[in-house]
């Protein structure tokens, strides 16, 4: 149980002085963010599924991608982060406006005193916490010309979500364990990064730290607070304009949930075991649990369980919940995708007849086209598997050289499949997620291919969604808990706010600086992520237009990596051009007119000549139509 001292405000005062004069004396000395990573390859990390663990998603009978290899993820590199001083300095630098609303505006709260990096910047910058520096860089970050704030953009599909992992983000009581007035703390963090929302994982009471085994689906798990704490994060995530999404695990509950023995038939129990995971009870029938013997499978064609779940989605959308995310809807009935379509017809009938305007994702873990036939179910999106993680095609893509024109075809194949299942349905882009081994292992390590990769899936159409931490580039592979592990704001991991991981996780060695050294950077790969979300915001046909592939004329060996498509929405198009490979390309798109904006993983620009468009290795570029 860690707790700082909390330094006087005089004192915090003070050293917000020294830091705004440290600054100065720094301005014109300081260098960018070492990313101090270790070039080794992390093979281990390629390939990981997970484990046959408890859990989860995926791991069952019938899953796609879960229950594979464990290929521990202990073999990450050192190399570590050695960034920090630097990092230091740049936010010194960036305090010369932050420190100032600090200063007047104090922290309330604010825990301090807990920094502890070695920044050859002054004895002053070591008192100043990760929390206040963050705060300072997030003040004086400057918004994306152009790009609205949450509280002006029209409110459809198209979204970008933040997944946070509530047990690993931020502890604001001390236990090292995530809560949720951690995640209310740092809702600035998210909204600047320009999401629309948060999708929480489960935070109802439950005897693991992951959650995915409910006991009881009205309250939140004391471990992470109150349900006036969950009231008071979801007041402001709606005041500043972000929406929250629930994890909504039905497929089952905890075996210590009072249904399973005050309602057996809620559950799939019978004489027999059928396919898949059985275990037998006492009196000698055997239940469904797919995923764990803790976590017996509801009977969802149930009528009274229905009615039940129908209580509940109501009991959290009247609260003001904007909707939920949906835990292995392919187990739903493992094995009949009509069943489960039919399961999740219903499930969207009943959520949009309390609230119209919900939205649904679900996780239907497949690399099959059975994921498109989900779509009749009226759910909004599914998340798209099939860009997805190490076997996906933004990572096969970027590794193996495939051409760039592929890669996009296939968003557009996507796209048609989605609206011919569902007109109004949208996709659900990511790369990664709580089950799923971190971008940075499956990308090498690499800050060029981590960058690009996030960059394809935040210029996909649908509502995108981006797991805490990705950002940063921050490391976890293998065994479950190691993709899980805490929120790297600072590399102390002893400072006030820092999580402590779950219980089992093994050490996690990050290339890449924490947030206290990246916030500032502006060739961070924090920084290209924020930019790619803002992205979508300044250009909604990015999230909600069609997708149509264009001609590209370019030659030599770069000529495969470079791609373009229109995108349209609201009769408003744009034009993405892709330059996919590390070498610079030059093509001509003929219906590109006036260049717009751009990724660039390496901070080299784009330039345009006439009809010559020049794009450094790994850019992705946006025009305007000629
Ligand atoms: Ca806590
Ligand atoms: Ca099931």
């Amino acid at each position: 149980m860690y707790r700082p001292n909390r330094p006087s405000r005089v004192l915090s005062i003070i050293i917000v002085l020294a830091l705004v004069i440290s600054s100065f004396l720094f301005i014109s000395s300081c260098g960018k963010t070492g990313s101090g990573g270790s070039a080794s390859q992390q093979a281990q990390e390629n390939g990981a599924g997970n484990g046959g663990q408890t859990l989860q998603d995926g791991a069952g009978a019938s899953g796609v991608n879960g229950g594979s290899t464990g290929g521990s993820g202990s073999g990450n590199n050192s190399g570590n982060a050695s960034g920090e001083g630097a990092a230091a300095n740049d936010s010194g630098n960036a305090s010369g406006n932050g420190a100032a609303a600090n200063a007047s505006g104090g922290n309330p709260g604010e825990e301090s005193g807990a920094g502890n990096e070695n920044a050859g910047a002054g004895a002053a910058l070591e008192e100043v916490s990760w929390q206040d520096r963050i705060k300072q860089a997030l003040a004086a970050a400057s918004a994306l010309p152009g790009a609205p704030d949450q509280k002006s953009r029209p409110d459809q599909t198209g979204r970008a979500w933040y997944q946070v992992f509530v047990y690993s983000f931020c502890d604001t009581d001390g236990d090292g364990i995530g809560d949720l007035n951690g995640v209310a703390e740092h809702l600035d963090y998210i909204r600047g990064m320009g999401f629309d929302g948060i999708w929480l994982s489960p935070i109802h009471p439950s005897e693991t730290y992951h959650k995915y085994d409910v006991d009881d689906y009205y309250a939140i798990d004391p471990v992470y607070g109150t349900m006036a704490d969950f009231d008071a994060l979801l007041d402001a995530c709606h005041t500043s304009g972000m929406k929250v999404l629930l994890d909504l695990v039905v497929n089952h509950t905890s075996i210590d949930h009072p249904w399973f023995t005050e309602n057996p038939e809620y559950y799939h129990i019978q004489d027999e075991p059928g396919g898949g995971q059985w275990k037998q009870l006492p009196n000698g029938k055997y239940y469904e649990c797919q995923f764990w013997e803790r976590m017996p499978d509801l009977n969802l064609e149930n009528p009274e369980l229905r009615a039940a779940l129908e209580d509940v989605f109501r009991f959290w959308l009247d609260k003001g919940v904007d909707g939920f995310r949906l835990d292995a809807v392919k187990e739903y009935e493992t094995g009949n995708n009509e069943k489960n379509i039919e399961i999740l017809t219903w499930l969207n009938d009943s959520v949009k007849a309390i609230k119209p305007e919900a939205y649904i994702v679900g996780e239907n873990w497949t690399t099959s086209n059975s994921l498109y036939t989900y779509y009749r179910s009226g759910i909004d999106s599914f998340f798209d598997f099939m860009t997805a993680a190490v076997d996906g095609l933004i990572a096969k893509t970027l590794l193996q050289g495939k051409p760039a024109a592929d890669y996009l075809n296939s968003l557009v194949k996507a796209q048609d499949l989605i609206r011919d299942n569902n007109p109004e349905g949208t996709s659900a882009p990511f790369l990664t997620n709580h089950d799923i081994p971190r971008a940075a292992g499956f990308m090498r390590r690499d800050e060029n291919l981590i960058k690009t990769a996030w960059g394809m899936a935040l210029m996909q159409p649908g509502d995108a969604f981006v797991y805490y931490g990705e950002e940063l580039g921050m490391s976890g592979s293998g065994k479950d808990e190691n993709k899980r592990a805490p929120m790297y704001w600072t590399d102390d991991s002893s400072a006030a706010g820092m999580t402590s991981g779950p219980p089992g996780m093994e050490p996690q060695t990050n290339s890449f600086p924490p947030l206290a050294g990246q916030i500032t950077d502006e060739n961070s790969i924090y920084s290209y992520l924020r930019k790619a979300v803002l992205l979508r915001a300044k250009y909604p046909e990015i999230g909600r237009g069609d997708i149509l592939v264009t001609d590209v004329s370019s030659s030599g060996e770069t000529a495969g990596s470079v791609g373009a498509v229109i995108r349209t929405w609201n009769e408003s198009s744009i034009i993405i051009v892709y330059n996919i490979s590390a070498a610079e390309a030059t093509a001509t798109v003929s219906a590109a007119g006036s260049l717009l904006d751009f990724l660039s993983a390496s901070g080299a620009e784009v330039t345009q000549n006439g009809d010559a468009l020049t794009l450094p290795g790994y850019t992705i570029a946006i025009f305007s139509m000629r």
